[in-house]
């Protein structure tokens, strides 16, 4: 209980101030007396303070005759009280008890025919019964921190449900438009009975909120506890933390995961007014979406945040890893042989791409063979001045990435010495980038310079190629006479 109060205060920034609203002859005073002298009354240790606290408590009366005409502040003055034994918990505790809407068939709105004429402290005049009750309904909520709006089953006076019904509806529609935190209190004779249980089915049916059923009159510390944690409930959300598997952040924008996801969420934003609606709320995940499910966790109701636990399908996230490798990849077992098979490789890739920098660099590189790649000949008997020995051959590629620069030249026949002319000027207008787009009879610079490198290189044919491979492995391995020659 300590903890609801104290969660209770940070959401009320350090004071409890309720307010009562709702149908005249519902017990709105009877629960704000209640409520007063359990959480208030057993604080206050001066004697003079507390019999002037009881008197002043809200009066109530039997009957279909309105009592309260005026709205009543309890107590007159914010006082500060300890909100549990050890004192720790100190908190300012105030209700507001109010004027209520008419119900039909109460008696008292109106006197020696004329409508009834009351005071409120928000106008010097009396005005009627209506407005005190309409501007005093509308204060009450704007100067309270959480409203009770207190209604019945039409068991604790001498009017049936059915009398409540207008003015009930004209009270939830005022805590309504107000924006503020409020709770349904059905106020009962009889909590376990057939009307409670009907009257909280219309509630929750009409108003779509789920009422807290109590008898005012024999209020229990647990009906206390029961309302507190609900008016906990019922303060707004203040921040929605989504949880979801951290594969979506890879995904591309435009993916159809991060989409749906977005899409989807951008249909619940609107959907939570309070920390209890977010909490029952049900997730209607669209088929097909990606989306599994989602759960709320984490509510904290004394700061209003909460988390919505997002579970996506893997198969979005195997198929994107399938997409990017150009592998399937179905399953975790298929990504972590995948990711072997690269490390594998990983080691030839990183010399090959060594070997290619130096070669541009340096103009020739050389790849070393990996030590699978060498094979070793059978042992040799060797024999030499009347001396025996072994000789073992050994064999490896090595791969020779050699800088070759190629010229090639593009020299179109244009006709008169004009028309070359105008072609010169034309390149030159042309800036240095925009020259390789520049177009020739029906084929851009680009394009001439690529087919006359292509050609050039394609001169030489498989037989030169050969023959400098062979020429290659004489200078590697016979370089030690000194001079190699090359007939081409
Ligand atoms: N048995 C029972 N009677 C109740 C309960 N709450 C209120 N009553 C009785 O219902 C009658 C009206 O209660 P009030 O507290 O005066 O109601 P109210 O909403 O303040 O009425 P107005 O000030 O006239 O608008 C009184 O006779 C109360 O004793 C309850 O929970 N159980
Ligand atoms: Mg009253």
């Amino acid at each position: 209980m300590p903890n609801i109060y104290a969660d209770m205060l940070t959401r009320m920034g350090g004071e409890l101030y309720f307010g009562m609203v709702g149908p005249v002859r519902t017990g709105k005073s009877t629960l704000s007396s209640a409520l007063a002298r359990h959480l208030i009354l057993p604080y206050i240790t001066d004697p003079y303070e507390k019999e002037r606290f009881i008197d002043e408590l809200p009066q109530s009366a039997e009957g279909k005759t309105v009592m309260t005409t005026e709205p009543k502040f309890i107590p007159r003055q914010m006082i500060e009280v300890n909100l549990n034994q050890d004192q720790t918990l100190k908190a300012k505790v105030r209700f507001i008890d109010s004027v209520g809407f008419m119900s039909k068939d109460a008696l008292g709105g109106m006197e020696d025919g004329k409508e009834r004429m009351v005071h409120t402290p928000w106008s010097e005049e009396a005005v009627s019964f209506e407005t005190a009750a309409d501007i005093g309904t509308n204060k009450v909520i704007e100067q309270s921190g959480i409203v009770l709006l207190v209604t019945t089953d039409g068991t604790i006076a001498d009017l049936p449900r059915q009398a409540y019904l207008e003015a009930e509806e004209r009270a939830v529609n005022a805590c309504r438009e107000s924006g503020k935190p409020f709770l349904i209190v059905l106020n009962t004779s009889m909590p376990a009975g057939a009307a409670a249980k009907e009257t909280k089915n219309y509630i929750e049916e009409h108003y779509g909120v789920e009422p807290v059923i109590l008898d005012a009159k024999n209020l229990t510390l647990a009906d206390i506890e029961r309302v507190m944690t609900k008016a906990l409930a019922s303060f707004p959300i203040l921040e929605i933390e989504i949880a979801m598997p951290d594969f979506i952040c890879m995904l591309p924008k435009e993916h159809p995961l991060r989409q749906s996801v977005l899409t989807y969420l951008l249909t619940l934003k609107d959907g939570f007014d309070s920390i209890e609606s977010l909490v029952d709320y049900t997730f209607e995940v669209p088929k097909d979406s990606g989306i599994v499910s989602c759960h709320v966790s984490n509510v904290n109701s004394c700061h209003g945040t909460a988390t919505i636990q997002m579970k996506l399908e893997d198969a979005a996230y195997y198929a994107y890893l399938s997409e990017i490798t150009g592998e399937s990849i179905e399953t975790k077992e298929c990504f972590a042989a995948y990711l072997k098979e690269i490390i594998a490789e990983r080691g030839a890739y990183r010399s090959a791409i060594a070997s290619l920098t130096e070669a541009q660099e340096k103009g020739y590189s050389i790849m070393l063979p990996m030590q699978e790649e060498i094979t070793l000949e059978e042992p040799a008997l060797i024999s030499s001045g009347g001396k025996y020995g072994v000789r073992m051959q050994a064999m490896a590629p090595s791969v020779h990435l050699i800088k070759v620069p190629v010229t090639t030249e593009i020299a179109p026949i244009v006709g008169t010495k004009e028309q070359a002319e105008d072609l010169i000027a034309y390149i030159k207008e042309s800036d240095r980038e925009g020259i390789w787009d520049t177009n020739i009879f029906g084929k851009t610079v680009g394009e001439l310079v690529a087919d006359g490198i292509r050609n050039k290189v394609s001169l030489i044919g498989d037989d030169g190629r050969a023959k400098l491979c062979e020429s290659m492995e004489k200078i590697v391995n016979d370089t030690t006479n000194g001079l190699v020659c090359i007939l081409i």
